[in-house]
């Protein structure tokens, strides 16, 4: 009877939030813009998932735009895994049906990498113009310790109307596992 009360507890697993932005504080202060420098909060409750504001990539010339949009730096806590959701809308037309532009969700190793791609548009295949659609990304525990940032990336000629909001990072830990953790602080 014991033994059976611990297994049942080892499979429950908790979520914990590490950082979330709706961006509704009207600032984009502790975000990064680098490159051609064509992301922006935008004040418009039409085109936000939440509230009145979300990130917008614009349409400020010249061409061709190579930009990202760049979270805090974050030090992930011992985890089972990490969850990277966001919610994203876009133009199907300029993006997808001319393709004059690729947006990308990125995260880099500050410790010792180069941006990586977690998901691109060309993954969502057929979706609708200027709907809004939640993604999630999950990384695996050994990216436990390692100091990480997020990115959202656009690369295009001639292309606009992509929006992020809702940014999420969480983390999982199971119950018995969090009670052996040392070293780095666990997620729960
Ligand atoms: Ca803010
Ligand atoms: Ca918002
Ligand atoms: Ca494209």
């Amino acid at each position: 009877m014991r033994r059976l009360v611990l297994i049942a507890v080892a499979s429950i697993s908790f979520a914990e939030v590490i950082w979330t932005d709706d961006l509704e504080d009207g600032n984009i202060d502790d975000w990064t813009i680098t490159g051609s420098m064509n992301w922006a909060l935008y004040d418009n409750e039409f085109q936000a998932h939440s509230g009145d504001f979300s990130l917008e990539y614009n349409y400020l010339a010249p061409w061709p735009h190579d930009t990202r949009a760049v979270t805090p730096e974050f030090t992930l806590p011992a985890a089972d895994e990490f969850l990277f959701t966001w919610w994203w809308s876009g133009s199907y037309n300029y993006f997808v049906q001319q393709d004059n532009g690729d947006a990308f969700t990125e995260m880099r190793d500050t410790g010792s990498g180069d941006w990586v791609v977690l998901w691109s548009e060309q993954d969502a295949g057929v979706y609708t113009g200027f709907e809004w659609y939640e993604q999630t990304e999950i990384l695996d525990s050994s990216w436990s310790g390692k100091t990480v940032k997020f990115a959202f990336h656009i690369i295009a000629t001639d292309a606009h109307y992509w929006y992020i909001d809702d940014t999420m990072l969480s983390c999982t830990a199971s119950a018995l596992e969090n009670v052996t953790r040392g070293g780095i602080k666990a997620c729960i």
